[in-house]
């Protein structure tokens, strides 16, 4: 039988930090009701010469003008941040002591939606960003490697709060592999900084 690593060992080595229980049940109750109301959307994606739906549905909400351009083919557009997204975005920065400007919603509807390996290392973010990550609903398994090297399982719970750390993304992949066991929808939010924008 798997067993459910949620507090990996080698997690101390990694440029992140982990807080299981940054928000608590009911907390995290309320903002997946939030985040139901939020406007997903599938969008599509250019790889390899082909146009693709995204494995996943997407939002994005933030500071007006911090446009956020994705894999040279994928443009979001922020909304106006909700009151529940900027108390949220507010509360990380106290905690992780990082601004953030956008966030970036993934909806996994099942376990086939997915995000592959990839690090986030757009221009928009401007050097070396700390990216936020608050998962909401079903647990998924979260893999983070350094580029070449072997990765680490993270079983990212309701409510809780990842931070990629300032040059994570520059020495390290991550992912949301597909899963054939049967999941239920998981929500997860990244907060990000943005160099655009209107200020
Ligand atoms: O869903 C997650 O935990 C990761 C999302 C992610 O990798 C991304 O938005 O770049």
């Amino acid at each position: 039988m798997q067993q459910l690593t949620l507090f990996p060992e080698s997690a101390s080595t990694l440029p992140v930090n982990y807080y299981p229980e940054f928000l608590n049940k009911e907390e995290a109750d309320e903002l997946y009701q939030h985040c139901q109301e939020l406007q997903w959307k599938q969008n599509q994606i250019r790889m390899l010469g082909k146009t693709m739906p995204v494995p996943r549905l997407e939002c994005i909400y933030g500071d007006e003008g911090c446009d956020y351009l994705y894999s040279k083919s994928v443009l979001l557009k922020p909304l106006p941040w909700t009151d529940p997204l900027a108390q949220l975005r507010d509360r990380i920065t106290v905690t992780a002591g990082y601004n953030f400007r956008i966030v970036i919603g993934n909806q996994y509807r099942s376990g086939q939606d997915s995000i592959g390996w990839h690090n986030d290392s757009e221009a928009s973010m401007g050097f070396n960003p700390a990216i936020a990550s608050v998962s909401l609903g079903s647990v998924r398994k979260f893999q983070i490697k350094p580029i070449g090297g072997k990765p680490t399982d993270f079983w990212l719970e309701h409510g809780s709060l990842l931070v990629m750390l300032p040059g994570c993304q520059s020495t390290h992949l991550h992912q949301v592999p597909k899963t054939n066991k049967v999941v239920g929808t998981r929500i997860n939010l990244t907060f990000r900084p943005h160099v655009g924008g209107k200020r």
